[in-house]
Parts: C-alpha cells; sequence; structure tokens
C-alpha cells in the first residue's frame, strides 16, 4: 500500500525531540495499517552544529538553525514543538498562519492567557494540532479510561496523584539555559506545577472530568541560584514543589502533589480513583499494571487485584508483541503519533487538542493563583 507522507519539521532535538522523534520512525512499522507515514524532513535548533549531528544521527533529511524559516518552508506539513515553553506561543501562533499541523509538548502554555491565543490562532486556521500528553496513551492508563467509562466504578468519590522527583536538590544547580530552563520562570512559567502536576492534571481531567475549585500550597525551598544565561545569582521564581485539593464536577475530592525535592524519587507518578463500586490504582514504575478492587467479587476472593495490561485485547497492545510481554514510557509517543495519524485520516481531532490541554493550564494557573494568596481558586 502506497502510504501519504506527512512531512514534519521538529523543533527543538533535546530530551522530547527524541522521544517524538522515536515515535514518528516506529510508527509505520507497528501500525502498518495507516494510511499516512510521517517523514523526518527538518530539524531546527539554534545551534548548528548540534542540529546537524541531531539530524545525521536520527535520519533527518535537512536542517535549520531559525524556526521562522522551517515554518516558512513548502515541504513541511507539520510542526513539532519541542522547545521550552515559552517558545510554544511564538512558534504555534506562527505554524498556525502559515497552516501548518501542530503537534506541541506538554504544557500547551506558560499560561492560560498564552494558550487562549494558541488556541484562537489553530481554530481561526483550522489547522490539525494536538498538546503531547502522553502518559494518557500507555495501555494500562486508557484501560483505566474504559473501565470507569463503562461505569463499573460507579459514583466516584475521590481521585489522588503524585508525581515526584528529586533532581533539583541541589542547591549548586543552576538555573535557565540548556537542560536547565525548566528551573527559570521566564521560560517555564512555573516549576512543578506545569512541568509535573501538568500530566497529572490532564489524566485526571480524561479520566475524571473537569475541575471547579483548587485550594494550594506551592513553595520555593532554594530561593537563590545562579543563572545560566546571565552568570549572576538571581532569585528563583518557580515552584519546587505544590500540593493542591480540589472539587471535581461529579461531586468528587481530588488530592495532588508534586515536588521535585522528594530524595529517592526520579519519576513516581503515580494516581489511584475510588469509586462506590470499584477502584483502581497506577504506578508509573510498574507501567504495564493497573490495579483494580471490585467489591462485586465474590465475599472471600474480595481484594486488589493485578491486571497485567499485555493481552492483545488490550488497548495498543496487539500492535507490540505477544501476550505477557511488556512495553516502556517511549511507546507512548508511539500511541500519539498512531492516535494523531488515525485522527488526520479520520478528519477527527486528536485529544488532547489546545483546546482540551486550555482545560489543563487554567487549572494550573488556578492552583498557583491559591498558592500565592492562600485563598480558594475557581478554575
Ligand atoms: C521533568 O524532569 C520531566 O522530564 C518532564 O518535563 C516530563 O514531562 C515528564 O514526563 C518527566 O519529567
Amino acid at each position: 500500500m502506497s502510504k501519504k507522507p506527512l512531512n514534519i519539521g521538529l523543533v527543538g532535538y533535546g530530551f522530547m525531540g527524541r522521544t517524538h522523534t522515536n515515535g514518528y520512525k516506529r510508527v509505520a512499522d507497528f501500525f502498518p495499517e495507516l494510511g499516512i507515514t510521517p517523514v523526518l524532513k527538518a530539524v531546527c535548533g539554534r545551534s548548528e552544529e548540534k542540529t546537524k549531528a541531531f539530524a545525521e544521527q536520527w535520519g533527518y533529511e535537512s536542517y535549520e538553525t531559525d524556526w521562522e524559516k522551517l515554518i516558512a518552508r513548502d515541504d513541511i506539513d507539520a510542526i513539532d514543538i519541542c522547545t521550552p515553553n515559552d517558545t510554544h506561543a511564538p512558534i504555534s501562533i506562527a505554524a498556525a498562519k502559515a497552516g501548518k499541523m501542530i503537534l506541541c509538548e506538554k504544557p500547551i502554555s506558560r499560561t492560560t492567557a498564552e494558550g487562549e491565543e494558541m488556541v484562537a490562532a489553530v481554530e481561526q486556521a483550522g489547522v490539525p494540532n494536538t498538546v503531547w500528553y502522553n502518559y494518557r496513551r500507555l495501555p494500562a492508563v486508557t484501560l483505566a479510561k474504559q473501565i470507569i467509562d463503562s461505569g463499573k466504578l460507579g459514583k466516584i468519590y475521590h481521585y489522588r496523584a503524585n508525581f515526584l522527583q528529586d533532581w533539583t536538590i541541589s542547591a549548586d544547580l543552576p538555573q535557565g539555559g540548556a537542560a536547565l530552563w525548566r528551573l527559570d520562570a521566564a521560560a517555564a512559567g512555573s516549576g512543578v506545577t506545569g512541568d509535573l502536576l501538568a500530566h497529572c492534571i490532564d489524566t485526571a481531567i480524561w479520566l475524571n472530568g473537569g475541575i471547579t475549585d483548587v485550594s494550594a500550597m506551592t513553595e520555593t525551598f532554594i530561593k537563590e541560584r545562579m543563572h545560566q544565561l546571565t552568570g549572576k545569582v538571581e532569585k528563583v521564581g518557580i515552584d519546587d514543589a505544590c500540593a493542591f485539593m480540589c472539587h471535581f464536577a461529579n461531586g468528587s475530592l481530588g488530592l495532588f502533589e508534586s515536588t521535585r525535592y522528594a530524595r529517592g524519587h526520579k519519576a513516581l507518578y503515580t494516581f489511584e480513583i475510588n469509586g462506590a463500586d470499584a477502584s483502581l490504582r497506577w504506578d508509573l514504575h510498574d507501567l504495564n499494571r493497573l490495579e483494580m478492587y471490585d467489591h462485586s467479587d465474590e465475599g472471600p476472593q474480595r481484594g486488589w487485584k493485578s491486571i497485567h495490561v499485555t493481552d492483545g485485547e488490550h488497548p495498543y497492545m496487539s500492535h507490540w508483541w505477544v501476550p505477557g510481554l511488556i512495553i516502556g514510557y517511549e511507546h507512548s509517543f508511539v500511541h500519539q503519533v498512531a492516535d494523531f495519524l488515525k485522527a488526520l485520516e479520520e478528519g477527527k481531532p486528536c485529544e488532547p487538542t489546545f483546546k482540551s490541554a486550555l482545560e489543563t493550564a487554567k487549572v494550573c494557573d488556578a492552583v498557583l493563583e491559591s498558592g500565592k494568596t492562600r485563598q480558594w481558586k475557581n478554575v
């Protein structure tokens, strides 16, 4: 079958540039039914040497050092944004104006206001768009969604999630520049709220519906750090840790915690949801497993059971190995590419679109505002 090419222009060659590119490279082999196939047309970055090296290593046909030139190219169909958060709005707005499809790394933007401009731009241009909230596409998380949507959990009472890391504990770690832009409020917008809680909020909204109001506490443990771009010790503007409670529109209560100061935790993302009839829980460190407690099970045998989400009947799994064999983090990005291409073929939106991802941005803004004012905030 001859496939329709989708020419990708990737902006940014860091960690996310690699995860997305791996998705583009793997998708045709494992999702052969798709009629559209990504072509690694060009990668763009500021350092010519590094961008060229990335293009050679990963198989991009060409490279650019100016994203405006990339967007202006007629041979590019889709712009994939893997650069720091402060560049998401200008790149997507320019790409939308040029009629390009856009795949933007999470969070959509630094603030709701920026996100709103992005949504307006893609809607005005009518271009397909999506935000990479990859954890939705892990089979066990998608299975949780299917079980919840089937009504099996009954009325939902509680949702809780954690995302814990420890990589910023050292006071010697600078802020700004290269990989450390995540510590620089000007580039990132916020700290753990936009970087980590945004994942938890996206999954929570997807699984349990909208969040109406929040009460948060935020903390910046290390108040000053050397700024790599200015060479000066500067005030740290990001939240190092954030915890919040919230109400969901369905009446359930939520509890969320995130920090980069939980010694020993590198990327512990967990969630649990409790309904009147059943509960589910999931842990990124054991990502192929979904745990379930079903109150309708027979009396003495009732208890938490462990669903190994590796059978052909489980979401996405028929595309991979034989039943029982596991997949990993990188597969969530392959799935996101596959879902984007399928949505294109069917003329449907690929969730979360910019518009849906704006809901997460609104919750993040309310959380940060509540942390500052120590007041409940409506979303
Ligand atoms: C931060 O360390 C980070 O890489 C986030 O930016 C990603 O979104 C998350 O998936 C893993 O942690």
